[in-house]
């Protein structure tokens, strides 16, 4: 039974945060303002909903996570390591040469299914392993982790119509609308709306959160249970690095790394 316990989820979170600060400056680059978008996410998949056991992670019954959005691999690293999939120490060769830990996330990593980074692909490799998992008559979930400005991307859109002609009420997709892409707001590069109307007349099953708040995300991810015969399509409302003030919903802090100053300033901020 999954157990809802909002001090224990707040309380990684913040610290996911401060860890993806601490590996993103310690190794000179990475990707901080969609890593925190999705910090209430993942805490949400991997310590409330998701079927998995970082003990045997190529266990046949377990649930199945695809970080399409690759770039935000410091995310994905931190949960995996807090989950056991392998030792918190190894954080700290996060980007260095010869490291598991690449700067986009890599499938030699305990607890990783499939190599992302290049945006797009995630979702069609989603509905294979969900099709897949359905022809064994398992029960296994496939849960799709995308970015706002990688749905951009026209593969994206062979995917949702391949789920929905399958009916694979197997796969959900969560969407983490942070509303700002590599350089500007998604808004201005290639508006998506109305989005969610996009995704129904796909043939999804749509559901909206505040994705950053656990009650919500935690409603969306029971409700899948009760959806049957198409593919549920998640838009979590997010903002781009959450939890510093100063990295709130700014283009910049995409891949900006924070001077010595500023990381200090953001570790106060985090530490509460
Ligand atoms: C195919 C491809 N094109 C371009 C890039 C470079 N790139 C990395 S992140 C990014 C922006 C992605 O925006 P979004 O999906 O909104 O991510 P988030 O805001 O969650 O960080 C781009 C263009 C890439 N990784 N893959
Ligand atoms: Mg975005």
């Amino acid at each position: 039974m999954p157990k809802f316990d909002i001090t224990a989820f707040q309380e990684k979170a913040r610290h996911y945060r401060e860890d993806i600060l601490t590996m993103v400056c310690d190794a000179g680059s990475g990707h901080i303002g969609g890593a925190f978008s999705g910090v209430e996410i993942l805490v949400s998949l991997y310590h409330y909903k998701m079927r998995h056991n970082p003990q045997n992670p190529s266990w046949s019954q377990r649930d199945r996570f695809i970080m399409s959005k690759g770039h935000a691999s410091a995310l994905l690293y931190v949960t995996l390591a807090d989950c056991g999939y392998f030792p918190k120490e190894e954080l700290k060769t996060f980007r260095k040469l010869n490291s598991r830990l690449q700067g986009h996330v890599y499938s030699g990593v305990p607890g990783v299914e499939f190599s992302t980074g290049a945006l797009g692909q995630g979702l069609s490799v989603s509905c294979g392993i969900a099709l897949g998992v359905k022809l064994r008559q398992s029960d296994s979930r496939v849960y799709c982790f995308l970015g706002d400005g990688e749905i951009q991307e026209g593969q994206n859109w062979e995917a949702a119509m391949t789920a929905s002609q399958h009916k694979l009420d197997n796969l959900c997709a969560i969407l983490d609308q942070n509303k700002i892409q590599q350089n500007d707001l998604v808004s201005k590069i290639k508006n998506e709306e109305p989005l969610a109307d996009k995704w129904r007349s796909f043939g999804w099953e749509v559901i909206e959160v505040d994705g950053h708040n656990f009650s919500e995300l935690t409603a969306a991810l029971d409700a899948l249970d009760r959806i049957k015969g198409k593919p549920v399509f998640i838009i979590a409302h997010t903002v781009k690095g959450k939890g510093v003030s100063f990295m709130e919903n700014q283009a910049k802090w995409h891949s900006r790394l924070p001077t010595p100053r500023e990381r200090q300033a953001a570790l106060e901020e985090l530490g509460g």
